[in-house]
């Protein structure tokens, strides 16, 4: 009888820690997440999502692009960040100040102080699409924190060890949540699960992940 009068009221933030380091900010990103969005669309724009090569001759699922000084790519010749876009040979768009400001917030939330990102990775999910158990070690200095935003359906992330057979943990991670991790936790193994079919109000058929990281 009384639930009902709360099910209107949007979700409220609050934190999670994960392990030694990473932590959940649930809905940290709600109340932006229409303007994200839009900034998304822009960035888009000039620098199209794509699904880039393996360097073992996959095609990735989920599709790419990025903002900042750096982006993160991967083609034959291997994993790497660079300042232009291989796609169009043009710079990278640059990083709305919007995410620069709510990476800079969540980093600080989380406990972490004057994080700088100069890249922005953009992930797109489509139903079926998934990223397998990974590192993200191409990042010159491990002292620096990951920002991570989703948006739009939800997607269970898994969040394993420092050795690829360590079992992971799965978070469900839903539209407005953030994700920060660094320290002990900077070189877990992570990844997301496959997306399920799905409709949601402001992205359609698809998840959206931001992540904000601290290349050079
Ligand atoms: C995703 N995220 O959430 C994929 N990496 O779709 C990542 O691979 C990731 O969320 C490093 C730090 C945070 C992340
Ligand atoms: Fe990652």
């Amino acid at each position: 009888m009384t639930a009902d009068l709360f099910d209107d009221l949007p979700a409220q933030p609050s934190s999670e820690a994960i392990a030694d380091g990473a932590v959940v900010l649930r809905q940290f990103a709600s109340t932006q997440a229409e303007a994200l969005l839009a900034a998304i669309n822009r960035v888009n724009a000039s620098a199209p999502l794509r699904h880039m090569q393996t360097p073992g001759g996959h095609t990735m699922s989920v599709a790419m692009s990025c903002c900042g000084e750096l982006g993160w790519v991967t083609d034959a010749r291997g994993y790497r960040y660079q300042s232009t876009d291989p796609h169009t040979g043009e710079p990278w768009p640059t990083m709305p100040d919007s995410f620069r400001e709510l990476a800079g917030d969540a980093a600080q939330a989380a406990g972490y102080r004057d994080f700088r990102p100069d890249a922005c990775l953009i992930n797109r999910y489509e139903p079926g699409a998934k990223m397998g158990l990974h590192q993200d070690k191409d990042e010159s200095d491990f002292d620096q924190p990951i920002v991570s935003v989703s948006l739009g359906l939800p997607q269970v992330f898994q969040f394993g060890g420092l050795k690829r057979s360590d079992r992971p943990v799965k978070i469900p991670l839903a539209h407005g949540d953030v994700v920060v991790w660094g320290g002990a936790a900077r070189l877990r193994y992570h990844g997301v699960l496959t997306l399920k079919n799905g409709s949601h109000p402001l992205t359609g058929a698809c998840r959206y992940n931001l992540t904000f990281r601290r290349a050079r």
